[in-house]
């Protein structure tokens, strides 16, 4: 018999997920394993998930097992082995009455429905659960998450794939290389402009990226921009936020942590940090990442940062910082 794995989606009306559920289920993901799914939307939205789910029935995917749309997320959250936390209420809509304007306003309210998520996934989740909050401020969103879990087994990451894969298409126009050559690319940080995208520990064909690029003007004034501010000129140019991109990088992060990391790389997520690299404790830190072959995923702790990586690196986690202080209350 197949082994199955019990998948569930948050904001599964929203635009990413559109992207992102059918793929689940195509058999690229997870292999030839069956996947349950668990669809969740708020009580106003849930009952478009019926078409959805037709357009799933009608596409005949290989991998598809069971699939439910639900409002109640605590029911969904019963054993499953991967939440997707994509849903979340976004900056301009006016939520009980009030215009969400101020970031602050934002990580109250978003926080408020991560405290709620995360006991469900600390009491029903699958003990070695994984979670990957992409709804923003998905760093901060998984610090609530995972404080409110009170469940160390499991493992909240936030996500900075894209911003990893954005920061590899830079590098390969500009080395003339192909993205599969770009290896041991790093986001560290905040996923938010301040994050820094770390070209100088690439390996390129088994050169490392600090001896192919010593333009440092084309870094501060073409790469960082690029890589930073990439979310908002693909708002400007579409007229919505990335989507595609967004679900093909979630679905790249799964994998990453499905499969077990190749020798000498590493990818991007961000998780609690526990010391290393001299971070702030207790923040949700983008940092590079391996998976064992047991599973299990560990921060990889052998990088060397230079003088210039460690002072943009700290600019993001200062933001980290100052997210945790403005919620605090929901930390307690
Ligand atoms: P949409 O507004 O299209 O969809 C979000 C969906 O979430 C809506 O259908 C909404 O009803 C639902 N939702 C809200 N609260 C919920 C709750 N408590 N439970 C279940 N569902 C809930 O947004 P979309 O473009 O899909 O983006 C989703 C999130 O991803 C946004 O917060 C966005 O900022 C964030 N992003 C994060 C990225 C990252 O790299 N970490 C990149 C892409 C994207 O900007």
């Amino acid at each position: 018999m197949k082994e199955r794995i019990k998948v569930v989606v948050t904001g599964a009306a929203g635009q990413i997920s559109y992207s992102l559920i059918p793929r689940l289920v195509d058999g690229h993901t997870f292999g030839n394993k069956i996947v349950d799914l668990e669809l969740v939307e708020i009580p106003q939205v849930v009952d478009k998930l019926e078409g959805l789910v037709m357009e799933l029935e009608d596409s005949n995917f290989p991998c598809m097992g069971n699939v439910n749309y639900t409002s109640d997320f605590t029911e969904a959250a019963k054993d499953a082995d991967w939440f997707l936390l994509v849903g979340s209420i976004p900056r301009g809509i006016v939520y009980n009455g009030k215009k969400i304007e101020e970031r602050a306003d934002l990580l109250q309210i978003n926080g408020g429905i991560f405290v709620e998520q995360g006991k469900a996934i600390g009491q029903f989740g699958k003990p070695d659960a994984k979670i990957l909050v992409v709804g923003n401020p998905a760093n901060t969103n998984a610090l609530i998450g995972r404080h409110a879990a009170k469940n160390e087994s499991q493992l909240w990451m936030a996500m900075t794939m894209l911003d990893s894969s954005r920061a590899r298409s830079v590098l390969a126009k500009k080395l003339n290389s192909s993205i599969a050559q770009i290896n041991k690319m790093t986001i560290w940080g905040n996923h938010s402009p301040t994050m820094y995208p770390d070209f100088e520990n690439i390996m390129v064909d088994g050169k490392i990226g600090s001896e192919l690029i010593s333009d440092m003007d084309w870094i501060n004034e073409s790469f960082l921009p690029a890589v930073q501010q990439r979310g908002k000129a693909v708002i400007d140019a579409r007229g919505a936020s990335s989507a595609t991109s967004a679900a093909k990088a979630a679905l790249d992060t799964v994998i990453a942590c499905e499969t077990p990391t190749a020798s000498g790389d590493c990818f991007s997520a961000a998780v609690i940090t526990d010391g290393s690299y001299d971070l702030p404790d207790g923040i949700i830190c983008g940092m590079p990442l391996m998976t064992l072959a047991d599973g299990s995923v560990e921060i990889v702790r052998d990088i060397t940062l230079s003088e210039f990586a460690k002072e943009k690196i700290q600019h993001s986690t200062n933001e980290l910082l100052e997210e945790r202080e403005a919620v605090k209350d929901l930390l307690n």
